[in-house]
């Protein structure tokens, strides 16, 4: 490999054996952590050519801070159901590390939720963060709750509960949470509510996704779909292809989806498949954006009542087989680990010409690693899907400035935001000796400003 010429064999050797020794530790101090263990293995593989190149952060032990959170809260979250019944659901947050900014990053609300997986998704969040140029540090929270099913009344005092013990561990300056799966505007309003009445004092700054009737930014909503086609965008650009006439297929029929379909319509894409946890829907005439709205974010509904409306569509339960349907661009974007080496041969072998990721690590590495193999365009999440981060920082700005942006500054913000994210994680990848590779690129590119940071902020 080109790194492996540029630098002296024993400097890359020294680096290996650092970031061997580094993970080894990780891997016993988190026992049966498989997804921290996935994001650190990931992340600290792609940052061998920079311990090699740069042995300062070795010696500054930057790899053994950086993979231990700051600190880890676990807390019971006691409710009432309708029925006047007691619950208790496990809340998480893990403030993982200062060094650049407050701790920042999402709320999940879902009951696969554990301390893997919110450190693994607040380990990618130092990263991305740093890639947005905000000030912001690296979080995450969550509970094991799941929302589905429950009432309106029973998830406001579920958020209510959670935000009652959480509350002694935030700030506009210290930790700044937003959303995730299961957790949108409605769940960040309750939370604000409680929040507010916890502290007797009103600091929207605290929290981020809010609506824009206290405090919320605009383009918050759209901004992590409508950046990570930005973001395809300015990728494909660069290799003389577009989202015009392109044929897309999106998993996932939340958020993140919604949003990317949107604009990649706008953009002349037809979206022919979309998801949610009972299955996909397969629309070759394109999907009706406006019933996916209605179906999933008004009356949240399963998406199998598409067919409803639009019967010419198929409904399919195998949530996997969606990439089995022939396409130009891959979108993932409902959780982690939806695409392993067997769905990224099918992608490949079917021609898919461009991946990104709009969720959380949904590609694993054997996926990544044939995806580069065949040169398919890739956008990794941490870059591809910074977006959303990015309009929180911008949320925080607005707050602390008491004033409000226009949609059209914050959505051409966004749009810069993420053709710089794109620029720096190119250069960095050509620099290190991987040219072409975003996902190696991104991630060195995010550690090199907050390794700088910590190694000028001292041991702490
Ligand atoms: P939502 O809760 O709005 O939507 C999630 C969608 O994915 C739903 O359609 C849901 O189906 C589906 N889904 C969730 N979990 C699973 C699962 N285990 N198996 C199959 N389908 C599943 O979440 P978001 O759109 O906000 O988040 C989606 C992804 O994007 C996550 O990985 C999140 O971490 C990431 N992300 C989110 C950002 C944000 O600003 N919200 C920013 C950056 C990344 P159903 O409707 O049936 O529950
Ligand atoms: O994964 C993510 O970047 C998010 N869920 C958004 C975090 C935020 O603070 O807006």
């Amino acid at each position: 490999m080109t790194t492996i010429q540029r630098v002296k064999d024993d400097s890359l050797q020294q680096a290996l054996d650092y970031v061997n020794t580094v993970f080894k530790t990780v891997e016993e101090r988190n026992p049966g952590e498989v997804e921290f263990h996935q994001a650190t293995k990931h992340i600290f593989t792609a940052l061998v050519p920079v311990f090699a190149k740069h042995p300062k952060y070795m010696k500054n032990g930057i790899l053994e801070r950086i993979s231990e959170p700051e600190r880890l809260l676990t807390f019971r979250v006691p409710w009432l159901d309708d029925s006047g019944n007691v619950q208790v659901n496990r809340g998480f947050r893990v403030q993982f590390n200062s060094s650049i900014g407050p701790y920042k990053g999402g709320t999940r609300f879902h009951p696969t939720v554990n301390a893997s997986i919110i450190k693994f998704l607040g380990f990618e969040q130092i990263f991305k963060n740093a890639l947005t140029g905000q000030p912001i540090g690296g979080g995450k929270g969550g509970a094991d709750f799941n929302p589905k099913g429950k009432s309106n009344n029973e998830i406001m005092r579920f958020c209510q509960s959670y935000m009652t013990e959480l509350s002694n561990y935030i700030g506009p300056n210290v930790d700044i949470p937003a959303g995730d799966i299961g957790v949108g505007a409605r769940e960040i309003g309750y939370m604000f509510g409680q929040y507010k009445r916890m502290r007797g004092s009103y600091e929207p700054g605290v929290l981020t996704g809010k609506d824009v009737r206290f405090g919320g930014s605009l383009v918050r909503p759209e901004a992590t779909g409508y950046g990570l086609i930005y973001f395809v965008d300015d990728m494909m650009q660069d290799h003389g292809l577009s989202f015009n006439n392109s044929k897309v297929i999106v998993s996932g029929a939340g958020n993140v989806a919604i949003y990317a379909m949107e604009k990649a319509m706008e953009l002349g894409a037809k979206v022919v498949a979309c998801s949610d946890s009972t299955g996909y829907i397969h629309d070759e005439k394109g999907v009706n954006l406006e019933t996916i709205k209605r179906l999933k974010l008004e009356e949240d509904g399963v998406i199998s009542a598409y067919l409803a409306e639009h019967p010419h569509a198929s409904f399919h339960e195998n949530g996997d087989d969606i990439w089995t349907i022939p396409c130009d661009i891959a979108l993932p974007c409902a959780t982690q680990n939806e695409i392993d080496a067997d769905i990224a041969r099918v992608l490949i072998k079917n021609g898919v010409k461009v991946v990104a990721e709009g969720s959380n690590m949904p590609s694993n590495q054997e996926a990544i690693d044939l995806f580069n193999e065949s040169h398919i365009l890739f956008g990794p999440a941490k870059a591809a899907n910074a977006g959303g981060v990015a309009v929180s920082a911008l949320e925080m700005a607005q707050n602390s400035m008491k004033l409000s942006w226009s949609f059209e500054k914050v959505d051409a913000k966004l749009h810069e935001i993420m053709l710089n994210i794109y620029r720096n994680s190119i250069s960095a990848a050509e620099e290190y000796g991987y040219p072409g590779n975003l996902d190696v690129g991104a991630n060195i590119a995010g550690f090199l400003k907050v390794g700088d940071a910590m190694i000028r902020e001292g041991v702490v």
